[in-house]
């Protein structure tokens, strides 16, 4: 399917605010993409899709999710659901089948262990599009020039902050790829 066509999909599964939200990540993530090495094909179609289900009821991400087998503890955070239901439907919604743009929508909520490049920048894009107001984001903008890894674990240290503050579950995944990525960065500089 070509970009149009997807775009148009997604504009009617989502109010016009969030398609604004959408269009940040594309143009973020195909900005990142290319500072990083990414192919900005695949940032592209994973950022267009990444939300395409982030509106549904929770009774319907929880029924979809059962249908899709999503992994069980992803159920523990409703608001976790809506990526890895819009990974499941790649195929059937827009042509795509593409392991590492499934895994960038499925983890771009939570992160996950290991994320590959790919998902880095699907993730650290959904978090720094020009839409973000939140007062950290300038910063995170500024890291994102430089280090992804450096950028994305501290947009990692913001989330589970924001959580921490407001009395929220924090999703252990989230907090096992925060410590992932510091683990790195840290082993990156004594080299
Ligand atoms: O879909 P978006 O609004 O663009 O952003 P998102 O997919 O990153 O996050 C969706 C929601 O999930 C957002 O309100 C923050 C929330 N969230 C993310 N990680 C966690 C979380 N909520 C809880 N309780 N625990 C988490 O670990
Ligand atoms: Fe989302
Ligand atoms: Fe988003």
């Amino acid at each position: 399917m070509n970009e149009q066509s997807m775009q148009e999909l997604v504009r009617q599964a989502i109010s016009p605010a969030r398609f604004c939200h959408v269009e940040g990540v594309v143009q973020t993530a195909d900005e990142l993409a290319r500072r990083f090495g990414v192919d900005p094909d695949q940032a592209r179609q994973a950022a267009w899709a990444h939300d395409y289900a982030r509106e549904w009821p929770v009774d319907r991400w929880y029924e979809v999710a059962k249908e899709r087998g999503v992994d069980e503890q992803f159920f523990a955070v409703a608001e976790l659901l809506h990526g890895h239901i819009a990974a499941a439907m790649l195929p059937e919604l827009f042509g795509i089948d593409n392991e590492d743009v499934a895994n960038a929508v499925r983890y771009h909520t939570s992160g996950r262990v290991g994320m590959s490049a790919l998902e880095k920048v699907v993730c650290l894009a959904d978090y720094i599009e020009p839409g973000r107001t939140f007062p950290a984001v300038e910063d995170l903008r500024k890291l994102a020039e430089q280090d992804l890894d450096l950028a994305l674990a501290s947009a990692f240290d913001n989330t589970i902050r924001f959580l921490l503050d407001r009395q929220k579950p924090i999703f252990p995944l989230t907090v096992l790829a925060r410590n992932h990525l510091w683990k790195e960065i840290a082993d990156r500089r004594k080299l």
